[in-house]
């Protein structure tokens, strides 16, 4: 089993996509384990976009992310950092498949609705950003043999 991060940016909660974000990893199958709104200070959005530091869209991309409050998750599931990317759809909305997250509500690029973790490396290292190991839960869903024919 894989964990990954994921969150719905202040747009989707101004839009009222929470729901329909968490609903759609939900039906996939895959497991929130941790969950939790908060309005990003400008600190950990710097941060959390420290790959980006030198991109010409980097304080834009703090300005938008810190704009208003977001809901994080840790989300789990057999190859979910792959799984959840594919269900989120590419960086830019106008590009991005119809059918997943982005190409489904989103136009702009730098309003795209969700995040979520593009590696093992980066799924670890935001996770801990944001959540303690403590507000990690490990449970096991009723609907689990029903979603993975083995363990
Ligand atoms: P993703 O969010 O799909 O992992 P990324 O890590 O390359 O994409 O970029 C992080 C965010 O930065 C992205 O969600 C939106 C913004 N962004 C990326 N490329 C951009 C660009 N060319 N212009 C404006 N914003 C951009
Ligand atoms: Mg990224």
């Amino acid at each position: 089993m894989e964990r990954t991060f994921v969150m719905v940016k202040p747009d989707g909660v101004q839009r009222g996509l929470v729901g329909e974000v968490v609903s759609r990893l939900e039906r996939k199958g895959l497991k929130l384990v941790g969950m939790k709104m908060l309005w990003i200070k400008k600190e950990l959005a710097e941060n959390h976009y420290a790959e980006h530091k030198e991109k010409p869209f980097f304080s834009a991309l703090v300005d938008y992310i810190t704009s208003g409050p977001v809901v994080a998750m840790v989300v789990e599931g057999r190859n979910a950092i792959k799984v959840v990317r594919n269900l989120v759809g590419a960086t830019n909305p106008a590009e991005a498949a119809v059918g997943t997250i982005r190409g489904d509500f989103g136009l702009d690029v730098g309003r795209n609705i969700v995040h979520a973790s593009d590696s093992p490396e980066s799924a670890e290292r935001e996770i801990s950003l944001f959540f303690r190991d403590d507000e990690i839960l490990d449970y096991e869903r009723a609907d689990e043999p029903w979603i993975y024919e083995e363990k």
